[in-house]
């Protein structure tokens, strides 16, 4: 089985919910007239594509005078690469290093899993890796983060729990310089946005980095889980407005119809996911790339 197909595969789930509905929908019809289109919006709409999106899709097929519901589904996928396509971008880390990437989002999106999944992968590339467990809040997060470490190979920097996030986050800094690390990779506590403190938190971990290793952190990755649809919307603006972030890992896309929520974060915030998580091994974190992203949607069903 090739890459492709095991993506298409991973995404079963939002494929039907938003492709199937799609083909669904068109079957029915055998021109396109304005009923149908509005159909299509509210299909679109209901597989969290979000209504600016819907409504671009469907203005695109407007203005073309499409009459053939086949040639409708082709202009749904060329419009859908294009939005992806727009605001796509890849991680932007400094060849020298350490490279800093801070990892940041509520509670049980992902974020550890994460942090584990890239640095296997980083190690694989033969990258030297240090990770700060500046998630104090929960002892179990620190365990949970040298088990993982263990497993790729990388050096996890600890306090005892309940100590200054900032604090790991100096000495895990001034171990990576003195270790030559290649990348320092930061996991933080994610207790909810309405509690001021965490942000407050955030915002010290990175002064603390500003301060002692200039131009860093080079990225600010906020995790977000596909299964909370719409309300990922909603964390991803409090997160970008208080601390700034500077792209999204969206995880569990293997285990929701919500898929269709890339293209909110994408086109409403114009934030680029960068990665994405399609399960729970080391495989499963991937680079995010629109077309592939969007091809591996409609390509048809192995089972039929
Ligand atoms: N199916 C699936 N599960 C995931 C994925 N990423 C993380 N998880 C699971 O989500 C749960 C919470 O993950 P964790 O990393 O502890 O979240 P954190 O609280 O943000 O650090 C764990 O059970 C993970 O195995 C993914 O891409 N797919
Ligand atoms: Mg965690």
């Amino acid at each position: 089985m090739n890459f492709f197909t095991k993506l298409s595969n991973k995404l079963l789930r939002t494929k039907g919910k938003l492709i199937g509905d799609i083909d669904t929908l068109l079957s029915r019809w055998k021109k396109v007239d304005p009923a149908l289109l509005d159909e299509l919006e509210e299909v679109l709409i209901s597989a969290d594509t979000g209504v600016l999106v819907a409504e671009k899709l469907i203005d695109k097929i407007r203005k073309d005078k499409m009459n053939d519901p086949a040639a409708v589904k082709e202009a749904i996928k060329e419009g859908m690469i294009n939005i992806l396509t727009e605001h796509e971008g890849a991680l932007n880390l400094p060849d020298a290093g350490p490279a800093v990437v801070v990892i940041v989002g509520v509670n049980g999106t992902g974020k550890t899993t994460t942090i584990g999944k890239l640095s296997e992968r980083l190690r694989r590339e033969g990258k030297k890796v240090v990770i700060a467990a500046a998630d104090t809040f929960r002892a179990a997060a620190i365990e949970q983060l040298v088990i993982w470490g263990e497993r790729s190979g990388a050096t996890v920097i600890r306090h005892t729990g309940g100590a200054d996030p900032a604090a790991v986050v100096f000495d895990a800094l001034a171990a990576a310089k003195a270790r030559g690390a290649d990348i320092l990779i930061v996991d933080t506590a994610g207790r909810l946005h309405t509690k001021v403190n965490l942000m407050e938190e955030l915002k010290k971990i990175r002064r603390v980095l500003e301060r002692e290793h200039p131009g860093s952190p080079h990225e600010i990755l906020l995790v977000l889980d596909a299964t909370a649809g719409q309300n990922s919307l909603v964390q991803a603006r409090f997160f970008s407005r208080d601390i700034g972030i500077t792209g999204i890992v969206l995880t569990k896309l293997d285990g929701t119809a919500k898929g269709g929520i890339i293209f909110s974060i994408m086109e409403e915030l114009k934030i680029p996911v960068k990665m994405i998580g399609v399960g729970e091994s080391i495989e499963d974190l991937r680079d995010f790339h629109a077309k592939e992203f969007v091809e591996a949607l409609f390509e048809p069903s192995a089972a039929g």
